[in-house]
Protein backbone atom coordinates (compact mmCIF):
# COMPACT_ATOMS: atom_id res chain seq x y z
CA UNK A 1 0.00 0.00 0.00
CA UNK A 2 1.21 3.37 -0.89
CA UNK A 3 0.39 7.02 0.67
CA UNK A 4 0.63 9.96 -1.89
CA UNK A 5 4.01 10.29 -0.64
CA UNK A 6 5.51 7.85 1.37
CA UNK A 7 6.52 4.69 0.06
CA UNK A 8 4.95 1.74 2.87
CA UNK A 9 6.60 1.08 5.71
CA UNK A 10 8.01 -2.22 4.00
CA UNK A 11 9.52 -0.40 1.02
CA UNK A 12 12.64 -0.85 0.11
CA UNK A 13 14.77 1.14 2.01
CA UNK A 14 17.50 1.60 -0.31
CA UNK A 15 14.92 2.88 -2.81
CA UNK A 16 13.45 5.51 -0.27
CA UNK A 17 17.17 7.13 0.49
CA UNK A 18 17.49 7.78 -2.98
CA UNK A 19 17.34 11.77 -3.76
CA UNK A 20 14.27 11.49 -6.31
CA UNK A 21 12.33 9.67 -3.34
CA UNK A 22 13.71 12.35 -0.91
CA UNK A 23 12.37 15.20 -2.75
CA UNK A 24 8.97 13.80 -2.37
CA UNK A 25 8.67 14.67 1.16
CA UNK A 26 10.88 17.33 0.92
CA UNK A 27 9.58 20.57 2.32
CA UNK A 28 12.27 23.61 2.41
CA UNK A 29 15.10 24.10 1.19
CA UNK A 30 18.15 26.25 1.81
CA UNK A 31 20.70 27.28 -0.44
CA UNK A 32 23.52 29.90 -1.01
CA UNK A 33 24.07 31.88 -3.46
CA UNK A 34 26.18 34.81 -1.99
CA UNK A 35 28.74 35.92 0.17
CA UNK A 36 26.23 36.32 2.68
CA UNK A 37 23.76 33.55 1.55
CA UNK A 38 24.04 30.15 2.57
CA UNK A 39 20.73 28.73 0.83
CA UNK A 40 18.29 26.99 2.89
CA UNK A 41 14.98 26.23 1.00
CA UNK A 42 11.93 24.75 2.39
CA UNK A 43 9.53 23.14 0.32
CA UNK A 44 6.56 21.53 0.57
CA UNK A 45 5.95 17.90 -0.49
CA UNK A 46 5.89 17.41 -3.86
CA UNK A 47 2.51 15.15 -4.62
CA UNK A 48 2.33 12.13 -6.60
CA UNK A 49 0.45 10.95 -9.41
CA UNK A 50 -0.60 7.77 -7.14
CA UNK A 51 -3.47 6.58 -6.39
CA UNK A 52 -4.19 8.15 -2.89
CA UNK A 53 -4.60 5.33 -0.02
CA UNK A 54 -5.42 7.36 2.44
CA UNK A 55 -8.72 7.11 4.68
CA UNK A 56 -10.64 10.02 3.59
CA UNK A 57 -10.07 9.01 0.20
CA UNK A 58 -9.50 12.23 -1.49
CA UNK A 59 -7.76 12.50 -4.40
CA UNK A 60 -4.06 14.01 -4.63
CA UNK A 61 -3.64 17.77 -5.03
CA UNK A 62 -2.58 18.74 -8.61
CA UNK A 63 0.84 18.96 -8.73
CA UNK A 64 3.54 21.34 -8.25
CA UNK A 65 7.12 22.34 -9.30
CA UNK A 66 9.19 22.88 -6.15
CA UNK A 67 11.39 25.99 -5.29
CA UNK A 68 9.97 28.77 -7.51
CA UNK A 69 9.31 30.82 -4.29
CA UNK A 70 11.51 32.63 -2.32
CA UNK A 71 10.37 33.60 1.69
CA UNK A 72 11.15 36.98 2.87
CA UNK A 73 15.00 37.26 4.27
CA UNK A 74 13.50 38.23 7.17
CA UNK A 75 10.92 38.20 9.26
CA UNK A 76 10.18 41.61 10.36
CA UNK A 77 8.15 42.42 13.46
CA UNK A 78 4.46 44.34 13.45
CA UNK A 79 5.10 48.07 13.97
CA UNK A 80 2.78 49.08 16.86
CA UNK A 81 0.05 51.64 16.33
CA UNK A 82 -0.65 54.00 19.16
CA UNK A 83 -3.92 52.77 20.42
CA UNK A 84 -3.61 54.81 23.58
CA UNK A 85 -3.08 58.72 21.78
CA UNK A 86 -5.66 57.48 19.26
CA UNK A 87 -9.66 58.65 19.16
CA UNK A 88 -10.36 55.02 20.85
CA UNK A 89 -8.24 53.81 23.81
CA UNK A 90 -8.70 51.04 25.59
CA UNK A 91 -10.29 50.32 28.48
CA UNK A 92 -10.88 47.98 30.96
CA UNK A 93 -14.56 47.63 30.54
CA UNK A 94 -16.14 46.80 26.69
CA UNK A 95 -15.94 49.75 24.75
CA UNK A 96 -20.02 49.12 23.48
CA UNK A 97 -21.15 52.71 22.80
CA UNK A 98 -18.07 52.83 19.75
CA UNK A 99 -18.21 49.48 18.19
CA UNK A 100 -16.55 46.23 20.64
CA UNK A 101 -18.31 43.37 20.89
CA UNK A 102 -19.34 42.41 24.67
CA UNK A 103 -16.52 40.98 26.06
CA UNK A 104 -15.54 40.49 30.03
CA UNK A 105 -13.82 43.36 32.17
CA UNK A 106 -9.85 43.23 31.86
CA UNK A 107 -9.10 41.44 35.06
CA UNK A 108 -5.65 42.83 35.41
CA UNK A 109 -6.50 46.21 34.28
CA UNK A 110 -6.23 48.13 37.75
CA UNK A 111 -3.07 46.20 38.36
CA UNK A 112 -1.26 46.96 35.25
CA UNK A 113 -2.38 50.09 34.55
CA UNK A 114 -3.31 51.19 37.74
CA UNK A 115 -6.76 52.37 37.50
CA UNK A 116 -9.62 50.87 36.91
CA UNK A 117 -11.82 53.04 35.19
CA UNK A 118 -9.43 54.99 33.25
CA UNK A 119 -8.64 54.46 29.36
CA UNK A 120 -4.89 53.46 28.74
CA UNK A 121 -2.38 56.38 28.37
CA UNK A 122 0.28 57.11 26.05
CA UNK A 123 3.30 54.65 26.66
CA UNK A 124 1.56 52.14 29.55
CA UNK A 125 1.88 49.38 26.55
CA UNK A 126 2.86 48.39 23.29
CA UNK A 127 -0.26 48.59 21.48
CA UNK A 128 -1.07 46.63 18.00
CA UNK A 129 -3.84 46.86 15.60
CA UNK A 130 -4.90 43.74 13.62
CA UNK A 131 -7.48 42.97 11.06
CA UNK A 132 -9.28 40.00 10.28
CA UNK A 133 -9.49 40.51 6.30
CA UNK A 134 -10.93 37.85 2.80
CA UNK A 135 -7.63 38.16 0.67
CA UNK A 136 -9.09 36.92 -2.33
CA UNK A 137 -5.73 36.43 -4.52
CA UNK A 138 -3.33 34.41 -2.50
CA UNK A 139 -1.03 32.30 -4.21
CA UNK A 140 0.13 29.50 -2.20
CA UNK A 141 2.14 28.47 -5.46
CA UNK A 142 2.02 30.00 -8.95
CA UNK A 143 1.29 26.45 -10.11
CA UNK A 144 -2.06 27.46 -8.35
CA UNK A 145 -5.24 29.52 -9.21
CA UNK A 146 -4.72 32.60 -6.75
CA UNK A 147 -8.04 31.94 -4.11
CA UNK A 148 -9.40 33.10 -1.27
CA UNK A 149 -7.72 33.07 2.47
CA UNK A 150 -8.59 34.79 5.82
CA UNK A 151 -5.43 36.28 7.17
CA UNK A 152 -5.00 38.71 10.46
CA UNK A 153 -3.06 41.63 8.68
CA UNK A 154 -1.67 44.86 10.24
CA UNK A 155 -1.71 48.16 9.45
CA UNK A 156 1.05 48.22 7.16
CA UNK A 157 -0.96 45.96 4.89
CA UNK A 158 1.09 42.60 6.63
CA UNK A 159 -0.53 39.30 6.35
CA UNK A 160 0.30 37.38 9.71
CA UNK A 161 2.40 39.60 11.05
CA UNK A 162 4.77 38.51 14.05
CA UNK A 163 4.44 40.20 17.18
CA UNK A 164 7.54 40.58 19.49
CA UNK A 165 6.91 40.66 23.06
CA UNK A 166 8.78 41.52 26.16
CA UNK A 167 8.66 39.40 29.52
CA UNK A 168 7.41 42.76 32.02
CA UNK A 169 5.70 45.04 28.84
CA UNK A 170 2.43 44.82 28.56
CA UNK A 171 0.61 44.26 24.94
CA UNK A 172 -2.75 44.92 23.93
CA UNK A 173 -4.05 43.50 20.73
CA UNK A 174 -7.23 45.00 19.01
CA UNK A 175 -8.67 42.93 17.05
CA UNK A 176 -10.70 44.10 13.84
CA UNK A 177 -13.40 41.53 11.97
CA UNK A 178 -13.97 42.72 8.78
CA UNK A 179 -15.01 39.40 7.09
CA UNK A 180 -17.67 39.34 4.66
CA UNK A 181 -21.05 37.97 6.92
CA UNK A 182 -22.00 36.28 3.40
CA UNK A 183 -19.04 34.07 3.12
CA UNK A 184 -19.67 30.39 1.53
CA UNK A 185 -17.41 27.93 1.61
CA UNK A 186 -15.48 26.45 4.57
CA UNK A 187 -14.79 28.21 7.81
CA UNK A 188 -17.33 30.98 9.48
CA UNK A 189 -16.60 34.66 9.52
CA UNK A 190 -17.00 34.75 13.42
CA UNK A 191 -13.78 34.88 15.59
CA UNK A 192 -11.99 34.41 18.07
CA UNK A 193 -8.08 35.27 18.72
CA UNK A 194 -6.07 32.66 20.70
CA UNK A 195 -2.88 33.42 21.87
CA UNK A 196 -2.14 29.48 22.24
CA UNK A 197 -0.07 29.01 25.79
CA UNK A 198 0.71 32.22 27.01
CA UNK A 199 -0.54 32.80 30.55
CA UNK A 200 -3.17 35.77 29.77
CA UNK A 201 -5.98 36.88 31.25
CA UNK A 202 -9.04 34.76 30.67
CA UNK A 203 -11.06 37.39 28.96
CA UNK A 204 -8.28 38.17 26.37
CA UNK A 205 -7.40 33.90 25.83
CA UNK A 206 -9.54 33.61 23.15
CA UNK A 207 -12.38 31.04 24.68
CA UNK A 208 -13.90 29.20 21.41
CA UNK A 209 -17.32 31.31 22.93
CA UNK A 210 -15.75 34.37 22.39
CA UNK A 211 -16.20 34.71 19.08
CA UNK A 212 -17.78 38.15 17.40
CA UNK A 213 -19.20 39.55 14.65
CA UNK A 214 -21.31 42.67 13.51
CA UNK A 215 -24.20 40.58 14.03
CA UNK A 216 -23.02 37.46 16.18
CA UNK A 217 -21.71 36.92 19.80
CA UNK A 218 -20.64 33.87 21.30
CA UNK A 219 -22.21 32.43 24.37
CA UNK A 220 -19.41 34.21 26.32
CA UNK A 221 -19.97 37.49 25.19
CA UNK A 222 -22.47 39.54 25.65
CA UNK A 223 -22.75 41.79 22.61
CA UNK A 224 -21.64 41.41 18.55
CA UNK A 225 -18.86 44.15 17.51
CA UNK A 226 -16.59 45.17 15.02
CA UNK A 227 -13.40 44.71 17.70
CA UNK A 228 -12.26 43.07 20.49
CA UNK A 229 -9.58 44.16 22.62
CA UNK A 230 -7.32 41.71 24.10
CA UNK A 231 -4.89 42.40 26.89
CA UNK A 232 -1.50 40.68 27.77
CA UNK A 233 0.35 41.43 30.42
CA UNK A 234 3.46 39.60 29.86
CA UNK A 235 4.18 38.36 33.32
CA UNK A 236 5.47 34.72 34.52
CA UNK A 237 3.22 32.56 35.16
CA UNK A 238 2.55 32.03 39.34
CA UNK A 239 2.35 36.14 39.77
CA UNK A 240 0.41 35.48 42.66
CA UNK A 241 3.00 33.02 44.46
CA UNK A 242 5.79 34.67 42.86
CA UNK A 243 3.93 38.81 43.03
CA UNK A 244 6.23 41.87 41.44
CA UNK A 245 9.53 43.04 44.03
CA UNK A 246 12.55 44.45 43.28
CA UNK A 247 14.36 41.53 42.81
CA UNK A 248 11.43 40.15 40.51
CA UNK A 249 9.96 43.33 38.46
CA UNK A 250 8.34 40.90 36.36
CA UNK A 251 6.14 39.41 38.61
CA UNK A 252 5.64 35.65 38.69
CA UNK A 253 8.26 32.31 38.37
CA UNK A 254 10.82 32.46 35.32
CA UNK A 255 10.75 28.89 34.89
CA UNK A 256 7.68 29.40 33.23
CA UNK A 257 9.37 31.32 30.65
CA UNK A 258 7.53 31.06 27.43
CA UNK A 259 9.32 32.11 23.47
CA UNK A 260 8.20 30.73 21.02
CA UNK A 261 4.26 31.35 20.47
CA UNK A 262 1.34 31.88 18.44
CA UNK A 263 -2.14 33.16 17.43
CA UNK A 264 -4.78 31.34 15.54
CA UNK A 265 -8.60 31.41 15.03
CA UNK A 266 -10.13 29.70 18.03
CA UNK A 267 -13.87 29.87 17.06
CA UNK A 268 -16.37 27.32 18.43
CA UNK A 269 -16.77 24.40 16.41
CA UNK A 270 -15.01 25.97 13.67
CA UNK A 271 -11.22 26.49 15.25
CA UNK A 272 -9.50 23.87 12.45
CA UNK A 273 -11.91 24.98 9.80
CA UNK A 274 -10.71 29.17 10.26
CA UNK A 275 -7.49 28.10 11.02
CA UNK A 276 -7.05 26.16 7.77
CA UNK A 277 -8.39 29.28 5.80
CA UNK A 278 -5.24 31.16 7.17
CA UNK A 279 -5.80 32.87 10.59
CA UNK A 280 -2.15 31.88 12.37
CA UNK A 281 0.52 34.05 13.47
CA UNK A 282 3.46 34.19 15.53
CA UNK A 283 3.61 35.80 19.50
CA UNK A 284 7.51 36.05 20.38
CA UNK A 285 7.90 36.59 23.60
CA UNK A 286 11.40 37.59 24.92
CA UNK A 287 13.00 38.37 28.19
CA UNK A 288 16.41 38.90 30.17
CA UNK A 289 17.97 35.43 29.09
CA UNK A 290 16.28 34.75 26.03
CA UNK A 291 16.43 38.34 24.97
CA UNK A 292 16.03 39.15 21.00
CA UNK A 293 19.58 40.59 20.81
CA UNK A 294 22.85 38.11 19.61
CA UNK A 295 24.73 41.02 20.87
CA UNK A 296 23.62 41.35 24.24
CA UNK A 297 26.21 42.68 26.42
CA UNK A 298 24.19 41.53 30.23
CA UNK A 299 25.96 38.35 30.90
CA UNK A 300 22.97 36.50 31.56
CA UNK A 301 21.70 36.90 27.78
CA UNK A 302 21.76 33.96 25.41
CA UNK A 303 22.80 35.74 22.93
CA UNK A 304 20.87 33.97 20.56
CA UNK A 305 20.48 34.45 16.78
CA UNK A 306 18.58 37.21 16.20
CA UNK A 307 16.68 39.53 13.88
CA UNK A 308 16.98 38.37 10.30
CA UNK A 309 18.38 35.27 11.53
CA UNK A 310 15.64 34.52 14.02
CA UNK A 311 13.26 33.14 11.73
CA UNK A 312 9.62 31.99 12.77
CA UNK A 313 8.53 28.91 9.71
CA UNK A 314 4.41 28.07 10.05
CA UNK A 315 3.90 24.64 8.66
CA UNK A 316 0.13 24.19 7.37
CA UNK A 317 -1.11 20.77 5.94
CA UNK A 318 -3.52 21.89 3.38
CA UNK A 319 -5.53 19.63 0.41
CA UNK A 320 -6.44 21.50 -3.14
CA UNK A 321 -9.17 19.59 -5.39
CA UNK A 322 -8.54 19.17 -9.17
CA UNK A 323 -9.01 22.99 -9.98
CA UNK A 324 -5.89 23.96 -7.35
CA UNK A 325 -8.52 25.67 -5.29
CA UNK A 326 -8.19 24.73 -1.34
CA UNK A 327 -10.79 21.80 -0.22
CA UNK A 328 -11.68 21.49 3.46
CA UNK A 329 -14.53 19.25 5.00
CA UNK A 330 -15.68 21.40 8.17
CA UNK A 331 -18.54 18.74 8.48
CA UNK A 332 -16.41 15.65 8.73
CA UNK A 333 -15.11 15.19 12.54
CA UNK A 334 -11.72 13.68 11.18
CA UNK A 335 -11.03 16.78 9.40
CA UNK A 336 -9.31 17.00 5.87
CA UNK A 337 -5.59 15.25 5.66
CA UNK A 338 -3.31 17.41 3.73
CA UNK A 339 -0.97 16.55 1.19
CA UNK A 340 0.52 19.66 0.41
CA UNK A 341 2.63 21.75 3.26
CA UNK A 342 2.58 25.25 3.00
CA UNK A 343 5.55 27.39 4.68
CA UNK A 344 4.39 30.34 6.23
CA UNK A 345 1.73 30.43 3.05
CA UNK A 346 3.39 29.24 0.24
CA UNK A 347 4.20 25.62 -0.97
CA UNK A 348 7.77 24.36 -1.32
CA UNK A 349 9.39 28.00 -0.90
CA UNK A 350 13.40 29.01 -0.75
CA UNK A 351 14.48 30.35 2.26
CA UNK A 352 18.20 31.66 1.24
CA UNK A 353 20.22 31.76 4.33
CA UNK A 354 23.72 33.71 5.27
CA UNK A 355 26.36 31.75 6.28
CA UNK A 356 26.39 31.79 10.30
CA UNK A 357 23.70 30.34 12.76
CA UNK A 358 20.12 30.57 12.51
CA UNK A 359 17.42 30.29 15.15
CA UNK A 360 14.84 29.05 13.10
CA UNK A 361 11.17 28.39 14.97
CA UNK A 362 9.34 25.45 13.50
CA UNK A 363 5.83 25.65 14.29
CA UNK A 364 2.75 22.64 13.34
CA UNK A 365 0.13 25.27 12.86
CA UNK A 366 -2.16 22.07 11.73
CA UNK A 367 -4.95 21.16 11.12
CA UNK A 368 -3.92 17.22 10.81
CA UNK A 369 -0.35 16.64 10.32
CA UNK A 370 2.89 15.58 12.49
CA UNK A 371 6.23 15.90 11.37
CA UNK A 372 9.15 14.64 12.28
CA UNK A 373 11.66 17.05 10.49
CA UNK A 374 14.67 16.10 9.16
CA UNK A 375 17.33 18.49 7.46
CA UNK A 376 19.36 16.31 4.78
CA UNK A 377 21.74 17.17 1.90
CA UNK A 378 20.18 16.61 -2.25
CA UNK A 379 22.18 13.36 -1.16
CA UNK A 380 19.97 12.37 1.75
CA UNK A 381 22.62 12.89 4.44
CA UNK A 382 20.68 13.98 7.39
CA UNK A 383 22.37 16.84 8.90
CA UNK A 384 22.28 17.79 12.38
CA UNK A 385 21.35 20.60 14.50
CA UNK A 386 21.07 22.28 17.89
CA UNK A 387 17.49 22.14 19.95
CA UNK A 388 16.93 24.67 22.13
CA UNK A 389 13.12 24.79 23.18
CA UNK A 390 10.12 23.15 22.59
CA UNK A 391 6.46 24.10 22.60
CA UNK A 392 8.02 27.76 23.52
CA UNK A 393 9.97 26.51 26.85
CA UNK A 394 13.79 26.62 26.68
CA UNK A 395 15.04 23.23 27.16
CA UNK A 396 17.47 22.73 30.55
CA UNK A 397 20.00 22.09 28.48
CA UNK A 398 20.42 22.05 24.79
CA UNK A 399 20.59 19.24 22.74
CA UNK A 400 23.23 19.10 20.62
CA UNK A 401 23.89 16.88 16.97
CA UNK A 402 19.81 16.31 16.70
CA UNK A 403 19.36 14.65 13.58
CA UNK A 404 14.97 15.20 13.81
CA UNK A 405 12.18 16.80 15.38
CA UNK A 406 8.99 16.04 16.19
CA UNK A 407 5.44 18.32 15.92
CA UNK A 408 2.36 18.00 17.14
CA UNK A 409 -0.38 19.95 15.96
CA UNK A 410 0.57 23.28 17.64
CA UNK A 411 3.34 22.39 18.69
CA UNK A 412 6.61 24.54 18.67
CA UNK A 413 10.29 23.69 18.41
CA UNK A 414 13.33 26.14 17.93
CA UNK A 415 15.81 24.81 16.44
CA UNK A 416 19.20 26.31 15.56
CA UNK A 417 21.12 25.42 12.63
CA UNK A 418 24.40 26.29 11.46
CA UNK A 419 24.73 27.13 8.07
CA UNK A 420 28.12 28.54 7.78
CA UNK A 421 29.08 24.47 7.92
CA UNK A 422 28.50 24.24 4.06
CA UNK A 423 30.26 25.71 1.41
CA UNK A 424 28.23 28.59 -0.24
CA UNK A 425 25.72 27.04 -2.86
CA UNK A 426 24.77 24.68 -0.46
CA UNK A 427 21.33 23.11 -1.04
CA UNK A 428 19.37 21.52 1.61
CA UNK A 429 16.03 19.84 2.42
CA UNK A 430 13.52 19.98 5.23
CA UNK A 431 12.05 16.77 5.11
CA UNK A 432 8.67 15.47 6.64
CA UNK A 433 9.65 11.23 7.65
CA UNK A 434 6.29 10.85 9.43
CA UNK A 435 3.84 8.30 7.43
CA UNK A 436 0.45 9.41 7.78
CA UNK A 437 -2.70 8.70 6.06
CA UNK A 438 -5.29 9.26 8.26
CA UNK A 439 -6.12 12.88 10.37
CA UNK A 440 -6.34 10.86 13.50
CA UNK A 441 -2.81 10.23 13.42
CA UNK A 442 0.98 9.24 12.03
CA UNK A 443 2.25 5.87 11.12
CA UNK A 444 5.42 4.78 10.74
CA UNK A 445 8.68 6.79 10.64
CA UNK A 446 10.11 6.35 7.16
CA UNK A 447 13.46 7.31 6.04
CU1 LIG B 1 -4.22 26.92 20.29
Amino acid sequence: MKSDEYESSQGNATDSDSPLNESRRAFFKTTGATILAAPAILTSRKSLAQVVTDDEALPPSPPTTPWLRELPEEMEPLEQTDLASGPLPPNCDPNLANGECGRGSHQLWEEIFGVADRPLLPGQADTYVLRVKAIDDHEFHPDYARQLVWNYVGEGGESNPTIHARYGRPIIVRLHNDLPANHSGFGTPEISLHLHNLHTPSESDGFPGDYFSKTKAGPTISAPGDFYDHVYPNVYAGLREFPKSASNPVGGDKREALGTLWYHDHCLDFTAANANRGMAGFYLLYDELDSGNEHDPNPKALRLPSDAYDYPLAFQDKRFGADTIQVHDQFDPEGTLGDKVTVNGMIEPVLRVASRKYRLRLLNAGPSRFYQFHLVTPNNVQQSFIHIANDGNLLPRSLLNRKNVRLSVAERADIVVDFSAYPLGTELYLVNRWEQTSSRGPKGVKG
